[in-house]
């Protein structure tokens, strides 16, 4: 893969749902060493610290469930313009923070390619859809919220207008195994690549990626990753505070990102909904920054150099 600039941004989002501790996730993969495993690859990076959400009044939301709604709109405001600020000169790695960071993050990236004059792609892996809306919503939490907003559905107007859409058609979803009965509703009539952990038990991981990466590759697009943590088996990474029985291995996870580092398409990535409050003993940090090396192009052998042989 080709040398990148490597942007941390903090992101301490911890308002997308009750359960409080996804602030502590940036000095996590610090400690983890991320910024050392990606130097280590041949990459540059600069950390830009921890940010903090604008400060804004909001009118009282109609859903009277919905969780600290300023904060979140707060977010979205500082993490769009962050995106769009770094994209230009690197690729920005967000270090959340929860879910509804990505309402911020896949918007301002979203924005930046409507610029650069590229189609815009955004790959879920996630247990969830979170493609909930602020009316739909039946837990209020917002973090179950981001691709409702970032592919335009009514319900945001709180939120700061969307600078530029994503198409639905662009999204791909890997690992879903928590769908609610609203998001169903949207996702069964539409036109998501949605990949269930039944499609992935019986088509294997790579398949239904490497197809998507055929459609962003055609169209030399600009792909945005958001890496939830429990799109991975709560055995495994136990640091999160929705955990789903039945998800993606650490060999899957591994494998998504060798195939994603191997297409060089990836030009942001999401890491999202890690509570260190939760974790054991670093185990879930430590597996966050391992997939991000994958992602940058860590490798046990170089498969080019073995089957040239
Ligand atoms: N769909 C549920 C659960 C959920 C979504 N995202 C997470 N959990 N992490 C909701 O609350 O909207
Ligand atoms: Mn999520
Ligand atoms: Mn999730």
């Amino acid at each position: 893969m080709t040398q990148k600039h490597c942007i941390l941004v903090g992101a301490p989002v911890d308002c997308g749902k009750r359960r409080q501790g996804c602030l502590m996730g940036p000095d996590a993969y610090r400690t983890a060493g991320i910024a050392e495993a990606i130097t280590k690859l041949g990459h540059t990076v600069e950390d830009l610290g921890n940010l903090a959400p604008k400060d804004v009044t909001v009118a009282t939301p109609k859903n009277p469930l919905v969780h600290k709604l300023a904060e979140n709109v707060g977010w979205t405001h500082t993490l769009m313009d962050a995106a769009q600020e770094t994209a230009p000169r690197g690729m920005p790695i967000f270090l959340g923070g929860d879910h509804a960071l990505a309402a911020g993050t896949v918007a301002g990236m979203a924005a930046h390619a409507q610029k650069m004059g590229r189609p815009f792609f955004a790959l879920w892996l996630d247990a969830h859809s979170d493609i909930h809306t602020p009316d739909t919503t039946d837990s209020g939490n917002l973090h179950g919220t981001p691709v409702g907003y970032v592919t335009g559905r009514a319900g945001f107007d709180a939120f700061p207008p969307l600078p530029a859409k994503v198409e639905t058609q662009n999204i791909c979803m890997i690992g879903l195994r928590s769908v609610d009965e609203a998001e169903h509703a949207v996702l069964a009539g539409g036109d998501v690549e949605l990949v269930d952990m039944r499609r992935i038990d019986e088509e294997g991981i790579s398949t239904p990626l490497k197809a998507f990466l055929e459609r962003v590759a055609a169209v030399d697009g600009m792909l945005h990753v958001s890496l939830d943590v429990d799109f991975l088996d709560p055995s495994v990474a136990p640091a999160v505070g929705t955990t789903v029985p039945g998800g993606a291995t650490v060999r899957e996870g591994h494998l998504v990102m060798e195939i994603l580092s191997d297409s060089d398409l990836v030009t942001s990535l999401d890491l999202v909904e890690l509570n260190p409050f939760l974790d054991d003993r670093g185990t879930t940090a430590n597996l966050m920054v391992d997939l991000t090396a994958s992602l940058l192009g860590r490798r046990v052998f170089d498969r080019p150099t073995r089957d040239k042989k």
